[in-house]
């Protein structure tokens, strides 16, 4: 390969809900672009985190966890957006979980049986793992697939082998010019990112209590005397929900609040003040206009 070649291309991490997809987006391209958390589904929407080096920009897609739920209008739009990416990369990332396959993992590698992307399995959190050799097991029902170019077990939160990782991608990208220009990490707004961002919050904080009926709408975002001013609506589907979110005279949104605010002061290094409000719109995430209202849009 002569000194100025430079490879380029899209790189999807497709796998079931929480195995770890979004992590190891952050950790490959060294940043944090996407949220995470201990739930499952916490990924709704396809964004893109983008990595250059000097002869090489890896375009890193993260989607929502593949499930077999269809029935309600999220659970399609989350499917939509996995499946979408499928069909639209150079390679595919099929993320799984060392402890073991299961049925869920049957279906998503179903999915990919018509893809003219590579494969590459990476099998995460071997963190957990007490010793090394109770991968065999997994190993050996993973050689018996087909159509996989590279199995890698590693791990997204220690970074143990995701640079075997990258180095193996890079081989794998086709020549090409770069898409992107050198310096952009995603194809989202900051806008859009400070939505995710205190969406995470919640997430983690009341995952338990309110699974998937939270979403956050940016309403307010203005720099102002070297302020950043974030003001955002927190919509659920009911009266109890909204009960929840602002907690015991107001708790909990104000610890929402804190907790969007440093995060935001710290990427972006401003001074930010955030304001939530709760509001509620009922039945809004089995509901395709609402949804579309919301920015669960087909533009993937
Ligand atoms: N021990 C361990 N935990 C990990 C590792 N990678 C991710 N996790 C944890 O697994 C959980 C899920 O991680 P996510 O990155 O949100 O998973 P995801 O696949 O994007 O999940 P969805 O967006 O819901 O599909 C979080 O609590 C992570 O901290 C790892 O290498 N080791
Ligand atoms: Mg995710």
């Amino acid at each position: 390969m002569s000194a100025d070649v430079k490879r380029c291309g899209y790189i999807a991490f497709i796998g079931r809900p929480n195995v770890g997809k979004s992590t190891l987006l952050n950790r490959l391209v060294g940043q944090k672009i996407c949220i995470t958390s201990r739930k499952p589904q916490t990924t709704r929407h396809r964004v893109l985190g983008i990595k250059t080096t000097k002869d090489t920009q890896f375009i890193f897609v993260d989607t929502p966890g593949m499930h077999i739920d269809n029935k309600h209008a999220m659970n399609r739009y989350m499917n939509r957006a996995a499946k979408t990416a499928v069909h639209d990369v150079d390679i595919i990332v099929f993320v799984i979980e060392a402890t073991g396959w299961n049925e869920a993992d049957d279906l998503v590698f179903e999915r990919l049986e018509h893809t003219d992307a590579k494969i590459i399995i990476a099998i995460n959190k071997i963190d957990r793992l007490d010793k090394k050799d109770a991968l065999l097991p997994l190993l050996q029902k993973l050689s018996e697939l087909k159509n996989v170019a590279e199995i890698i077990p590693l791990s997204a939160t220690k970074g143990d082998n995701t640079e075997l990782l990258e180095s193996t991608l890079k081989t794998m990208l086709p020549e090409s010019d770069f898409f992107y220009d050198e310096e952009q990490v995603t194809d989202r707004s900051m806008r859009f990112i400070a939505a995710e961002l205190i969406r995470e919050k919640l997430i983690r904080r009341l995952g338990k209590e309110l699974p998937y009926a939270l979403t956050v709408e940016i309403e307010e975002y203005q720099h102002e005397d070297g302020v950043l001013r974030v003001g955002a609506v927190i919509w659920v589907e009911r009266d109890g929900q909204k009960v929840i979110v602002i907690g015991k005279n107001g708790s909990m949104l104000k610890e929402i609040g804190r907790q969007s605010r440093l995060e935001l002061e710290k990427m972006l290094e401003t001074k930010v003040f955030v304001r939530l409000w709760v509001k509620v719109r009922e039945g809004w995430s089995d509901d395709t206009r609402a949804l579309r209202s919301l920015g669960y849009t087909d533009d993937f």
